[in-house]
């Protein structure tokens, strides 16, 4: 919502300390948060300051001459034999150098040439971006998700890629030599003087690295978003490029995160975002199981341990977005895909049918509020086209039915609010290798409970593990109206059947 251009939906921001007139004004969200805090909620802002917009006054400047003071503000560099400095690629294509003929130097985009990244070696830019943080904790914001926070330390001699190059660029920009050094100085200056979260959005980051950050005593981050989840169905840090997956993968991530971080930092426990598409058409199923997959799929976010997030829309079961064809996308990063196989005559309609799995504007679409016109998101042309099953899928109809999703997910958060073993209590997994259901206990001292998945719209019958032993009738949970059969060794699991049992 900060003040922008809005190339890159708001990740392009031309004044920190400002609204982005499309939404409103300082005032607005002044009241905004005033009105959430009377409700007891907690206002987390997104922190982007690995770039800022080409519009920004620092770079504004910036370019204007080679010696002017906030040149260094940014990442100038000479071209090198008539081209840019290196070989280095923007996320969205192409080079990621744009040349400005005006000082004859490149600046560094990591992301769209309206993005120019920050010089974050230059201690008065830290030293802004710190000031300009403490502008809206300040005001009562209770903390940062951190944009592609692993980027903003480089590789000061700009290697560029050998021939040997795996084709893997997050791992090449990602936690770079002072990483850690200025997120412990941002935690000292700025977050260590609040009572806030701090959640980093965690590209590049693996788990045998993860505590570096999230450490219980690493002093820089609560949290981050890794990416092994979201990848899963991704060839290696390839976002375009869809592969097959499996329940055991995705049990994988979970397990194995939950082993790295579970008990030396903390989790963060996500399914999708507005970077990917929803998650209940990517992981559960938009067709006849809907809501049940829905109900199974934040079975699993509630249980698990570690943080739950959710995504604006997941609540109500919104699903993907039928586009048409390329005139209905929005998003910089689609268009830039298609221009550049129009460019280099590449099959148009494999990246059609590409994009239709897995762009970004799949959760972008306006929210569905109700079954009226553009769901009263808008009485006027909504940015981009609403999902037309909105008629179905929306906020009065959820509130509504009892049964519905939306119900469901407030009886997860208040379970999980009600019993610190949901929170606390350590996981174990059963039948690993099971790729139609995800099992797992979670135990604090004495308390200890039993999660069953059907990831599939097979039914199924499953053999409980030894050590656990139920009531099916001690059914915390589940997202059918009754438990499900029963025989004493064997749960008769319906399709797509989740179930929370508290263990004797
Ligand atoms: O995302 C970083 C990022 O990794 C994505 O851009 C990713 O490359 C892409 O979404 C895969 O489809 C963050 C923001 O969440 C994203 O919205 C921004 O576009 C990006 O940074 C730049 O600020």
């Amino acid at each position: 919502v900060y003040k922008s251009p809005n190339d890159d939906n708001g990740y392009d921001i031309s004044d920190y300390c400002d609204i982005m007139e499309e939404f409103g004004t300082m005032a607005d969200f002044d009241r905004l948060l005033e009105e959430m805090e009377k409700r007891g909620l907690k206002l987390v802002m997104d922190l982007v300051v690995n770039h800022s917009s080409d519009e920004h006054a620092w770079f504004i400047a910036s370019r204007k001459s080679r010696d002017n003071p906030y040149r260094d503000h940014y990442i100038w560099k000479k071209g090198k034999h008539g081209g840019p400095p290196n070989n280095w690629v923007s996320f969205f294509g192409g080079s990621a150098w744009e040349y400005d003929p005006a000082t004859d130097e490149y600046y560094l985009h990591l992301f769209t040439p309206k993005q120019p990244d920050l010089n974050w070696e230059k201690q008065e830019l830290r030293e802004e971006i710190y000031k300009m943080m403490r502008f809206w904790l300040n005001k009562g914001v209770k903390g940062y998700r951190m944009d592609v926070i692993p980027l903003i330390s480089k590789e000061q001699d700009f290697p560029g890629f050998g021939d040997d190059w795996d084709g893997n660029y997050v791992a090449a920009y990602a936690n770079g030599p002072r990483i850690h050094e200025f997120l412990k100085e941002m935690n000292r200056e700025v977050m260590s003087k609040y009572d806030v979260v701090t959640v980093g959005e965690g590209i590049g980051v693996t788990k045998e690295m993860a505590n570096l950050y999230v450490g219980k005593d690493s002093k820089e981050l609560n949290m981050i978003f890794h990416f092994d989840n979201m990848m899963i169905d991704r060839a290696p840090d390839n976002f375009y490029s869809v592969v097959d997956w499996g329940l055991v993968d995705m049990k994988r991530v979970f397990t194995e995160w939950d082993e790295a971080v579970g008990d030396r930092g903390w989790n963060s426990l996500y399914l999708g975002n507005h970077d990917f598409p929803r998650m209940l058409s990517r992981f559960g199923s938009d067709g006849p199981y809907w809501l049940e997959s829905g109900k199974l799929l934040a079975t699993m976010l509630f249980t698990l341990r570690g943080t739950p997030y959710i995504y604006n829309g997941d609540e109500l079961g919104m699903t993907n977005m039928p586009f048409n064809g390329i005139e209905e996308y929005r998003d910089v990063s689609a268009w830039n895909a298609y221009r550049e196989a129009e460019l280099h005559g590449k099959d148009i309609n494999a990246l059609m049918k590409t994009l239709a799995t897995t762009s970004r504007d799949h959760a972008r679409t306006p929210m569905q509020w109700d079954d009226g016109e553009h769901g009263g998101f808008t009485t006027g042309t909504p940015w981009i086209r609403i999902n037309p099953n909105y008629r179905q899928i929306n906020a009065k109809q959820a509130r509504a039915d009892r049964n519905s999703l939306f119900h469901y997910y407030k009886r997860l958060i208040r379970l999980r609010r009600s019993h610190p073993v949901l929170v606390y209590g350590h996981y174990r997994v059963f039948d690993f290798e099971d790729h139609q259901v995800y099992a797992y206990t979670r135990t604090l001292e004495k308390e200890k409970v039993f999660v069953v998945l059907n990831f599939s719209e097979v039914p199924r019958s499953y053999i409980l593990p030894e050590e656990v032993k139920l009531k099916p009738s001690e059914r915390w949970i589940g997202n059918y109206a009754d438990e499900p059969g029963f025989d004493g060794e064997n749960l008769a699991l319906r399709p797509y059947e989740g179930v929370v049992f508290e263990v004797f």
